[in-house]
């Protein structure tokens, strides 16, 4: 009885260990996110503008609801800068959430910063975006997260999906 009871502990404390821990691992991703001017062309005019690894719109993060992202943000700019995860509600844990000085200290030029996403309950389209000064003018992005796997969204399917980004933009005239 006692050598039945043993092996039983054992399964329990092997499955805390090491079920937990590989479910946990299985749960979160990374991404790199390299902040950084890149040449672009709009109107026949050409110039420089801030980006996330030289796209713009910015890439496009794909999650499952409760997934937990780690997004590696290297600024390679010449400002400070945080990505904020719009609408995402980051629940116990406001400390990546973006907002400068207000949730976190900004990341300096040269420097990276490991910024989580938490997702509990949301589902569906939300967007990311840079959460200090101008730079929020073209560093963003769509978060796209789906259902659980064996769930569905609480609506029919769509024939198709294509995310629509409104960015923000500051107009300035010189005279
Ligand atoms: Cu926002």
């Amino acid at each position: 009885m006692w050598l039945i009871m043993k092996v039983f502990l054992l399964q329990i404390l092997a499955f805390l260990l090491f079920g937990g821990g590989i479910y946990c691992q299985a749960s979160t991703r990374r991404l790199t996110f390299v902040v950084k001017e890149a040449s672009y062309t709009r109107l026949c005019s050409t110039k420089n503008i801030l980006t996330v690894n030289g796209q713009f719109p910015g890439p496009t993060i794909y999650a499952k609801k409760g997934e937990t992202i780690i997004v590696d943000v290297y600024n390679k700019g010449k400002e400070n800068i945080t990505i904020h995860w719009h609408g995402v509600s980051m629940p116990r844990y406001p400390w990546t959430d973006g907002p400068e000085y207000i949730t976190q200290c900004p990341i300096q030029p040269g420097s990276k910063f490991s910024q989580k996403i938490i997702l509990s309950f949301e589902e569906g389209t939300l967007w990311w975006h840079a959460h200090s000064d101008w730079t929020r003018n073209t560093v963003h992005g769509a978060i796209i997260i789906y259902p659980k796997n064996g769930t569905k969204y609480p609506f029919p399917k769509p024939n198709a999906e294509i995310p629509i980004i409104l960015g923000i933009s500051v107009v300035t005239f010189k005279g």
